[in-house]
């Protein structure tokens, strides 16, 4: 357990600490000179069943509070010190709404310098004590009477310290690691060390941190606990750091940066939050105010733009976003306070709910409804809100990451959720099974429709099926959705096309009759040679253009292929020429052959047989230099003959190229729909079409 001294200036608070712990925490020779405290003081105190209180002890002096808020910041029980003879005081009142702010709400208030006050000024204190604290989270606290000079009272705070160390045990070790540096410095022999109170999860020795935001990459030699060696850090622990890495000096760190888990390194500056303005403020904040924001053991400046219609009145809390001058390492859930821009007043606090808040339509209804479901303290049920609403999918990696979630708690909640995951690129997007299904079933009757209209088509544009489809998932991920899909043998792919499985291009039963027709034409033995369409039209009695149309036709769908202008050959055939070209390679002692080789192997003529291996060169299929080809081995199978059903074409005549950079789907990535260490579920099963 951590404890943190709280109260106004010359209170005592530094005094009580000493007869506490035997430490005077008023180190700097400034602070001895002029009897106060100006930084943050540490000290230990060992408990009788073993485990170690560490101290905070703050500065009392109303121009250190940002100092003050830095050491609150970490602590999980606060000693509130009012002196006896001098009562509630201004930094009493103000650190106390720290202490509120922050959501402390362990404590005891220390009478002080009770030798200094007569029995009746002590219970005037005390009563002006429990009614400033009535209402905040240490109502009803109780109020011992201490001297520090005398010794009177200090078992009993001491005892009362020890049970309440003892009934807190220690902070819940979850989460990735984070530890809000409030000090860095060099020691002889070990280097840059930095210490602070580890916010969440744990560290061992050997681990790898970043410093946040400079990102500066460090490892960890070695670690105090509690004062203490240790292999360990743990959440609730004040922990000394001893960090080596490229850049880790004690000057490039500094009061404020966090040492996290390199999982957690993404600097926030725009961020959504709770805000509450303190009762005793007499102005409402206005939109666009400038702030100061005290956060863990940093401050920086921020304006406040307000998210809801109504102003932020003293008293009350509103969803506001905070736009930081620059950007600070943060979870979800975090506390912060607000202060004023010329440091005078504190004026409110909150929680911390959206680190990548939007800078445009952030105060639409879509957008108060993902706010929402973040303002859920519980990030499963958070997740499951999120999930519900709009856009219907949410960044896995960025919700994790933001909520500074353990990757086996992030497993978990997924797991519980049965969250459908897709990878695009660097993240998973998560949907819900529920958003899935109808995902599915959008697609297989958007595509369906698609297929009634156009019978001759092989598929729909992946694009523009995309742009149909609730939740519209961005592009990448979609691309993945549809690999599953494909997967599961709901829908086939082929390039940017999408059909359904089994959908095969029917064609009307005149062009049957037509193609009936044609087919002995293009085969037979003149199929190294086959008539062009001009040839058709004089051969069969029909339009020159609709022996083009159906050709085209036929060959999006991969039953011809087009290899010079108007001169279409069967799709075996072309088979059948890419084996002839790949047995003369073969027989080449290089691997090399040349046209006239080929012509003669096909007996077609040197022109066409030149268009042949032409069109065989720019699909890739044979790579030439000069006179001579090679065959390349990665698209022999390109023109793959074709089955009585209608395949899929290869062939680019007549059609649309696929889109430059699109996903590639043969990479790992886009097959697994899995985030990067998480339980591998697959998809659910296939969608019946019924
Ligand atoms: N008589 C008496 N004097 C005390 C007691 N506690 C502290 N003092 C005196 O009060 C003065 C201030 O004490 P500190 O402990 O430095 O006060 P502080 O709250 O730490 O002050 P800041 O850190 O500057 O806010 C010192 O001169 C102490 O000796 C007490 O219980 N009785
Ligand atoms: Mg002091």
């Amino acid at each position: 357990m951590i404890v943190g001294t709280a109260g106004h200036i010359d209170h005592g608070k530094t005094s009580l600490v000493r007869v506490l712990t035997g430490v005077d925490t008023d180190r700097l020779k400034e602070e001895k000179e002029r009897g106060i405290s100006i930084d943050l003081g540490f000290a230990y105190l060992p408990t009788p069943n073993g485990s170690i209180i560490g101290f905070i002890d703050v500065p009392g002096h109303e121009r250190f509070v940002h100092t003050m808020v830095a050491g609150a910041s970490g602590i999980d029980f606060v000693v509130l010190v009012v002196a006896a003879d001098d009562g509630v005081m201004p930094q009493t009142l103000e650190h106390l709404a720290i202490v509120e702010m922050l959501g402390i709400r362990r404590g005891v208030v220390a009478l002080t310098k009770a030798d200094l006050a007569a029995p009746t000024r002590r219970d005037e204190v005390t009563s002006e004590i429990s009614s400033v604290l009535s209402g905040t989270g240490l109502d009803g606290a109780p109020v011992i009477p201490v001297s520090s000079v005398t010794g009177d009272g200090i078992e009993e705070l001491l005892q009362q310290l020890f049970a309440a160390a003892h009934a807190f045990g220690r902070r819940a070790t979850r989460g990735r690691f984070r530890l809000a540096v409030d000090r860095s410095f060099t020691l002889a022999g070990a280097g840059t060390v930095v210490t602070g109170t580890v916010l969440s999860g744990q560290v061992a020795v050997g681990d790898r941190v970043v410093v946040s935001p400079p990102g500066l990459a460090a490892r960890v030699r070695s670690i105090h606990a509690q004062n203490r060696p240790a292999e360990h850090g743990h959440a609730g622990e004040r922990c000394a750091l001893n960090l080596v890495g490229e850049g880790i000096t004690k000057d490039a760190i500094r009061r404020g940066d966090m040492a996290v888990d390199p999982e957690l390194h993404a600097p926030a500056d725009r961020i959504d939050a709770v805000v509450r303005l303190l009762p005793s403020e007499t102005r409402p904040i206005s939109q666009w105010m400038p702030v100061r924001l005290h956060h863990a053991a940093a401050d920086i400046g921020a304006r406040v733009v307000l998210l809801e219609d109504e102003a932020l009145a003293p008293g009350t809390s509103k969803r506001v976003q905070l736009v930081l001058e620059r950007p600070i390492a943060a979870a979800v859930g975090d506390r912060f306070v607000l202060r004023d821009t010329t440091a005078q007043r504190t004026i409110g606090g909150g929680h911390l709910l959206d680190l990548r808040a939007p800078s445009r339509k952030r105060r639409t209804a879509v957008r108060m409804a993902q706010l929402d479901a973040l303002s859920i303290e519980e990030p499963g049920q958070a997740l499951a809100a999120l999930l519900d609403r709009e856009p219907h999918y949410v960044d896995l990696s960025g919700f994790a990451r933001d909520h500074a979630l353990a990757e086996d708690e992030m497993a978990h909640i997924v797991g519980e959720l049965s969250v459908i995951r897709i990878a695009a690129k660097n993240h998973v997007l998560g949907l819900s099974p529920a958003t899935y299904l109808r995902l599915r079933r959008a697609v297989a009757s958007i595509l369906q429709a698609f297929h009634q209209d156009n019978p001759d088509l092989p598929g729909m544009g992946m694009e523009r099926l995309r742009l149909q489809l609730d939740p519209r998932l961005p592009a990448l991920a979609f691309a993945s959705a549809l690999q599953g899909m494909a997967r599961a043998g709901e829908v086939a792919l082929d390039g940017a096309w999408v059909k359904l499985a089994g959908h095969e291009v029917r064609l009307t039963p005149q062009d049957e009759r037509l193609w009936e027709r044609m087919v002995p034409l293009l085969g037979a033995s003149e199929r190294f040679r086959p008539p062009r369409v001009r040839d058709i039209e004089g051969l069969l009695n029909v339009p020159e253009r609709e022996i083009r149309r159906l050709s085209k036709l036929l060959a999006r769908v991969g039953k011809v292929d087009e290899v010079a202008h108007d001169h279409f050959f069967l799709r075996n055939t072309v088979a059948e020429m890419v084996q002839i070209a790949a047995s003369l390679a073969a027989a080449e002692k290089k691997g090399e052959f040349t046209a006239a080789q080929f012509r003669d192997r096909v007996n077609n003529g040197r022109k066409v047989a030149i268009q042949i291996l032409e069109f065989f060169d720019r699909h890739g299929v044979t790579l030439r230099r000069g006179d001579l080809r090679r065959m390349n081995k990665h698209r022999l199978d390109l023109f793959r003959m074709s089955s009585n059903s209608v395949g899929p074409s290869n062939s680019d005549q007549g059609r649309e190229a696929p889109p430059v950079g699109r996903p590639d789907f043969k990479s790992g990535r886009g097959r697994e729909p899995v985030l990067g260490g998480f339980d591998s579920h697959s998809l659910p099963p296939r969608l019946g079409h019924a």
